[in-house]
C-alpha cells in the first residue's frame, strides 16, 4: 500500500440532512419541526431565511442521487425529518412519507451508494416541544419508538444506522444559547436535554437491534470538541478539563462507558442535583455500538480567565447567553491560523487528535468521519464554473490527517465530507456554502464546484494525490 492510499472498502462519502436540503415542508403530510417554527420567530435565522424549500431535494432527489453517481461516492449519509414520517411524534407513521425515503434508498442501492441514515438531525416534531422537548423524559420514549417505525419500513433494504446527529448541538445551543431551535435559554434545561438525548440513543440503538436482529450496524455522530489548554497554567488546565467534561464526556461517557463522571456532576451541582437520570438509565444507555461517528470541523481553546478583553471566539454562536452551563468564568479563544467563511480555524491536528482519542477510548469501535467541511464564499465564474481551491486545500490536509490517523493504529472506515450540496446552513439561513456541489438558491440548478471532481478522483482511486498548485487550481479539475 503506498502512503497515499485508504484501506479497500473505505466509505467515501458526503452528508446531508433532511431540514437543510429537503423544501416541501407542508407536502404529503408533514407537520412543522421546531425549524419551520424557530424560522418563524423574528431575528433567529439571518434573513428570515427558512427551510420551506430549501433546495428541494424532495422533489430533485434522483437527479441528486445520479449526481453522487457521476461524483463516484459510495456511500450517502442523510437524515429522516420526523415529522414527514410521524407527524406528531407518536402513533402511527404516515406512508407517503416512508415511500419517499424508500424510493431514495431503493434508488441509492442501484447506483451502489450505501445509505447511512441519521434518525435525528435537530428537526423535532413541534408537538414533542410543545409537550417539553428534550428536558422531557418522555421525548426519548417517543424517539425509540420512532426508531421502530422507520426501522419496519426501512430494514429490509439499510443496514447502516446513526441515532442522533450532534446531541451537543441540540442540547446546548436549543436550549442553553438559544441560537439553534426550540431557542430556549435555561442551563439546566441543557443538562436534562443532554441525558435525555443520551437515553434516547441508548433506547433508539435498542430498538433498532430488537427491530433488525443481526442485520442493523448501528451508531451515532458526536462533535466533540477537541479542547486545549490556553497556557500549561493550572487553571487554564482546569478549565479544559471542565470544557472536556461539558463538551465530551457527558456523551460519551454514559454512551461509551456507562457513566457520568463525577467532576461533571460535580461542576454543575449548582443547577441540578441529577436526578433526572433514573436507575437503569446508565445501562440503557450503554449500548454495544459498531461505529462512532465523529463530526469535525475546528479546535477549541480556552483558558480560565473570563476577561472580555481578550480575544474571544464567537464560541457562542452569537447568542446572547453562553451554551455552557456553569462555566461563565470560562473564556474562549480563537485558535491562531486561517479561517473559513463560517470564522472556524482551519487545524486538522484537533481531528488527529479526536481520533486518536475514540481510537483508544472505544477500545475497537470502527470510526467514521461523519463531518468534515469548509463554508466558502463560492460564486460562479462568468463561464458558469465554480472554482473553489481553498475547499480543496481543506479536504486534502484533512483527509490526510486521516491517513496519519490510520497509520497511527486508528480504526477508520470511511469519511463524509459536509456537503453534498449548498443548503440551509440552520440560524445562517442561506448565506453560508458548505457544498461541493454549488446551488444557486433561485433557480435551485446544480453545479458541482472543483472540489466535487477533485473528491470524485480520490473517491475513484483511492489515493489522495499532491495537492495541486495554487494556480492550477484557477482551472477546472478532473
Ligand atoms: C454541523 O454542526 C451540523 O451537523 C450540520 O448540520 C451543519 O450544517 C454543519 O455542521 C456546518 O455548521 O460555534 O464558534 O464555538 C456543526 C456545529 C460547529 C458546533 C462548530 C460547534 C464550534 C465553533 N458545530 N462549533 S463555535
Amino acid at each position: 500500500m503506498s502512503q497515499s492510499s485508504f484501506p479497500a472498502n473505505f466509505l467515501f462519502g458526503s452528508a446531508t440532512s433532511a431540514y437543510q436540503i429537503e423544501g416541501a415542508a407542508d407536502e404529503d403530510g408533514r407537520t412543522p419541526s421546531i425549524w419551520d417554527t424557530f424560522c418563524r420567530t423574528p431575528g433567529k435565522v439571518l434573513g428570515g431565511d427558512t427551510g420551506d424549500v430549501a433546495v428541494d431535494h424532495y422533489h430533485r432527489w434522483r437527479d441528486d442521487v445520479q449526481l453522487m453517481a457521476d461524483l463516484n461516492l459510495n456511500a450517502y449519509r442523510f437524515s429522516i425529518s420526523w415529522s414527514r414520517v410521524q407527524p406528531t411524534g407518536r402513533g402511527p407513521a404516515v406512508q407517503r412519507g416512508l415511500d419517499f425515503y424508500r424510493s431514495l434508498v431503493d434508488e441509492l442501492l442501484a447506483k451502489g451508494i450505501t445509505p447511512w441514515i441519521t434518525l435525528y438531525h435537530w428537526d423535532l416534531p413541534q408537538e414533542l416541544e410543545d409537550a417539553g422537548g428534550w428536558p422531557e423524559r418522555a421525548t426519548a420514549e417517543r424517539f425509540a419508538e420512532y426508531a421502530s417505525l422507520v426501522a419496519g419500513a426501512l430494514g429490509d433494504r439499510v443496514e447502516r444506522w446513526t441515532t442522533l446527529n450532534e446531541p451537543w448541538c441540540s442540547a446546548y445551543l436549543g436550549y442553553g444559547s438559544g441560537v439553534h431551535a426550540p431557542g430556549r435559554t435555561d442551563h439546566a434545561d441543557v443538562l436534562r436535554a443532554a441525558h435525555h438525548l443520551n437515553l434516547a440513543h441508548g433506547l433508539g440503538t435498542q430498538a433498532l437491534r430488537a427491530a433488525l436482529p443481526g442485520r442493523a450496524q448501528i451508531g451515532v455522530s458526536i462533535n466533540p470538541a477537541a479542547v486545549r489548554a490556553l497556557t500549561d497554567d493550572p487553571d487554564d488546565l482546569d478549565a479544559r478539563r471542565r470544557i472536556d467534561a461539558l463538551a465530551n464526556r457527558i456523551f460519551d461517557g454514559p454512551m461509551l462507558r456507562g457513566v457520568y463522571d463525577e467532576d461533571l456532576i460535580q461542576d454543575t451541582s449548582r443547577l441540578t442535583d441529577w436526578s433526572f437520570v433514573k436507575d437503569g438509565d446508565l445501562a440503557d444507555i450503554h449500548q454495544p455500538l459498531d461505529a462512532l461517528g465523529i463530526n469535525y470541523y475546528t479546535p477549541t481553546l480556552v483558558s480560565a480567565s473570563a476577561d472580555r478583553k481578550l480575544p474571544r471566539r464567537d464560541g457562542h454562536g452569537g447568542g446572547e447567553q453562553s451554551p455552557w452551563p456553569a462555566a461563565e468564568d470560562i473564556a474562549f479563544h480563537q485558535t491562531p491560523g486561517e479561517t473559513t467563511d463560517m470564522g472556524w480555524t482551519i487545524d486538522p491536528t484537533g481531528l488527529h487528535d479526536l481520533l486518536m482519542r475514540y481510537h483508544r477510548e472505544t477500545g475497537g469501535i470502527p470510526l467514521y468521519i461523519t463531518e468534515n467541511g469548509m463554508a466558502c464564499d463560492d460564486k460562479p465564474s462568468p463561464d458558469g464554473t465554480v472554482h473553489d481551491p481553498d475547499r480543496i486545500a481543506y479536504l486534502h490536509s484533512h483527509l490526510g490527517t486521516v491517513q496519519r490517523a490510520i497509520a497511527d493504529g486508528a480504526d477508520v472506515r470511511g469519511y463524509f465530507l459536509w456537503s453534498l450540496l449548498d443548503n440551509f446552513e440552520w440560524a445562517y439561513g442561506y448565506s453560508k456554502r458548505f457544498g461541493t456541489v454549488y446551488v444557486d438558491f433561485e433557480s435551485l440548478a446544480r453545479i458541482p464546484k472543483s472540489s466535487a471532481r477533485w473528491y470524485a478522483e480520490v473517491a475513484r482511486t483511492g489515493e489522495l494525490p499532491a495537492l495541486p498548485a495554487l494556480d492550477a487550481l484557477g482551472e477546472p479539475v478532473g
